[in-house]
């Protein structure tokens, strides 16, 4: 039973029984995308967002083996601190489950737990795509499937062009995955708010969304929505600047044969050391605006 393993905090539950407002976040984002403790405050103002916005926050991890829909700050704690939680995928979570170990949710496995819990809106900063010379390392991230299967709606900044976004658009659109851009017709690509690339829809209020989630429902449609926010412009980087540090971490990626699981983690870290700590700054900023909107839309959607 699933319920053996998943425990959805009091305060999460009592909201989805009311058909209140839930919106849920990842972990890996925390324990393997930023450094203690802007990683922790960083969560904890992520959470306050959602609720000055009318909705619940769901901070998803692994915790002893449960799959927690609803961390405590203690746990967030616990996931931004500690240096050997493990980073959870799809095909990670039977396992850290039946050994009863910490894990730390990428946006797959949070979607998967997300869906368990009842939860159908996700707020994050990038998702996981078709990496640069996936042509002949098949790095593709098990997010992209994740959406093709899990009826989650994903809110994010776009892709970070550590990916190949051309192909990861390519690859959304074979598993029938829709984006749509929050009052913009491009998907942006994390620090900016563009990358040459065309979202498919674009929508202009949380309403608007909210609408078409009921109506693919009503429809019966399964699987994931891509929602894409683009950076806020005071906080978006400059196209070329951060293009030109991305090149060099890829390239050093390769020099040191880093592969699978660590590469992104390591791409993460390589750009905020050369970035000096402005990357790690929009990043954050990021994650607010796609906190408030993902809230918004749960709001307008129950
Ligand atoms: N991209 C980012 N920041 C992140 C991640 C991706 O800009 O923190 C994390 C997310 O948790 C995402 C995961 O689900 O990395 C993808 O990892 P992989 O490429 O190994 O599937
Ligand atoms: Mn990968």
């Amino acid at each position: 039973m699933v319920k053996q393993y998943l425990e959805t905090n009091p305060e999460v539950r009592a909201a989805l029984e009311t058909g209140g407002a839930v919106v849920a976040l990842e972990s890996t984002i925390i324990s393997h995308g930023m450094p203690y403790p802007k990683n922790v405050e960083t969560a904890l103002e992520t959470e306050r967002i959602i609720r000055e916005n009318g909705a619940v926050p769901a901070t998803v991890g692994i915790i002893g083996g449960k799959l927690k829909a609803g961390l405590t700050e203690d746990e967030i704690e616990h996931m931004g601190k500690s240096p050997d939680i493990a980073k959870v995928s799809r095909r990670d979570l039977a396992y850290i489950a039946a050994k009863g170990l910490d894990g730390a949710t990428t946006v797959a496995a949070t979607m998967m737990i997300a869906r368990m819990a009842g939860i159908g809106i996700f707020a994050t900063g990038g998702i996981g795509g078709v990496h640069r010379g996936a042509e002949t390392t098949m790095d593709i991230s098990a997010d992209l499937e994740e959406l093709a299967r899990t009826d989650v709606a994903v809110v994010c900044a776009g892709a970070k062009s550590i990916l190949d976004i051309g192909l990861t658009l390519e690859y959304l659109e074979t598993k029938g995955v829709p984006v749509y851009g929050y009052q913009t017709g491009e998907m942006p690509a994390f620090y900016t708010r563009e990358s040459g690339f065309k979202a498919d829809y674009r929508f202009e209020t949380p309403e608007e969304m909210a609408g078409i989630l009921k109506t693919k429902r009503a429809l019966g449609l399964t699987g994931g929505v891509l929602v894409v926010n683009p950076i806020p412009e005071q906080y978006s980087m400059d196209r070329e600047a951060i293009t030109a540090v991305i090149d060099r971490a890829v390239a050093e990626a390769e020099k040191r044969g880093i592969r699978g699981k660590k590469l992104t983690p390591f791409l993460l870290s390589e750009i905020k050391e050369v970035t000096g700590g402005d990357s790690l700054e929009a990043n954050i900023q990021l994650v607010y605006n796609n906190a408030r909107l993902a809230a918004q839309i749960a709001r307008a959607a129950v």
